[in-house]
């Protein structure tokens, strides 16, 4: 018993040590503040599933912010509401549309950003979608992804299987050609149907450092893959898609993972920062550039550990959610990440964009959605 009880302290011991050496090399980040339009919050209301990216959308030198969404038909009680309100009130409502993004242009100082009101991401001649179903809305990553100088933008969607790129337009910054899917060999030769491919969130960075991006993705199991872009930065050429892995086995995350590729803690390798269903972000330390092997995770709210290899049943989502308890920053579940320096002081921020339940009534609860801004101290 005495044993017994000695290798328990060992391990505990191992663990918070293993622990406190992941956690000490984070960058510790401010209280958070959500981002506003027009004097108030940004709120999505019937749709939630805030997906933020910033970036300079317009090319007049200052940050701007567009924010994916999600939407369903509207439900029973909504619709409801809607039909009893008087006509301003209706003009003014957010009717669910469809996943879509929105583009908010920053009015203010690039490092004291102020927004308005917003415009639909635009492709094809209407605004840019995707359908929804389940756990994704517009999930936006802009980037020149063939090289031609124009920014494009992709985003997942829940069924299919395919990550969609809607190319750029030359002297028009504000439309984007009707979307194609990305050509993967996995995704072509495979089933579409599989669970690995429900839900696809794609994150690019050049990870091998050739010269073109390469994708990382997550899907509805909380899994995390690389795919190698064998191209040329003009023609994208993907290979097989692999398992990110810790200490060889396979990453796995609380379901919906959003695996964003970014050097978190400026050693100049690549780290991922993953967000969960269970509303966590987990830090995975890059090891060695181009190496799709990463530390094991831990989260940037609680310092917990997550044992690779370790496949979560689906049940576990709300105890990782409970054990965050208090430590979490936001409301809310499926968290979706974005890195900016939004304040320009040279150090890398981070802004989570979340679903939140507004009103508990069972399947018809009101949903909705905020992006937070953290700033790294
Ligand atoms: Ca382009
Ligand atoms: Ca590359
Ligand atoms: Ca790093
Ligand atoms: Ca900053």
């Amino acid at each position: 018993m005495k044993k017994l009880f000695f290798f328990a302290a060992v391990v505990i011991a191992i663990s918070s040590f293993t622990a406190n050496v992941c956690y000490s090399q984070l960058p510790q980040l401010e209280k958070p503040f959500r981002v506003e339009a027009a004097g108030k919050v940004i709120d999505l209301p019937g749709s939630g599933h805030a997906a933020p990216f910033v970036f300079d959308f317009n090319g007049d030198g200052k940050k701007d912010i567009i924010i994916g969404e999600f939407s369903a038909p509207m439900s029973k009680k909504l619709q409801a509401r809607y039909d009893a309100m008087n006509e301003e009130q209706k003009k003014a409502f957010v009717k669910p549309f469809g996943g879509k993004a929105r583009i908010y242009i920053n009015t203010g100082s690039d490092k004291s950003p102020v927004f308005g009101d917003y415009t639909y991401l635009q492709a094809g001649g209407t605004d840019a979608g995707v359908l929804p179903s389940c756990c994704i809305g517009f999930d936006p990553f802009f980037m020149d992804f063939d090289g031609d100088g124009i920014r494009d933008v992709t985003s997942g969607e829940y069924f299919g299987g395919f990550i969609h790129f809607y190319k750029g337009i030359k002297g028009k910054p504000f439309e984007f050609e009707a979307p194609v899917d990305i050509a993967q060999p996995d995704t072509i030769l495979l089933s579409k149907r599989g669970m690995s491919k429900l839900m696809r969130t794609a994150n690019f960075v050049d990870f091998d450092k050739d010269g073109d991006y390469d994708m990382v993705w997550g899907n509805v199991n909380g899994e995390v893959y690389y795919s190698q872009n064998k191209g040329n930065g003009k023609k994208y050429e993907f290979v097989n898609s692999v398992p990110v892995t810790i200490k060889g086995l396979p990453l796995y995350t609380d379901g919906k993972s959003d695996p964003l590729p970014v050097d978190w803690d400026n050693d100049g390798i690549v780290d991922l920062l993953v967000g969960t269903e269970a509303a966590d972000i987990i830090f995975f330390k890059g090891i060695k550039k181009g190496n799709a092997e990463f530390e094991p995770g831990v989260s940037i709210w609680t310092n917990k550990v997550y044992d690779p290899g370790v496949k979560p049943k689906y049940l576990q989502v709300k105890k990782s959610m409970d054990e965050l308890g208090e430590n979490r920053p936001y409301p809310g579940y499926r968290v979706r990440l974005a890195v900016a320096d939004w304040n320009n002081d040279k150090k890398m921020d981070l802004l989570v964009g979340n679903t939140f339940v507004i009103d508990e009534n069972g399947k018809n609860s009101d949903i909705s959605g905020n992006v937070y801004v953290f700033l790294r101290k």
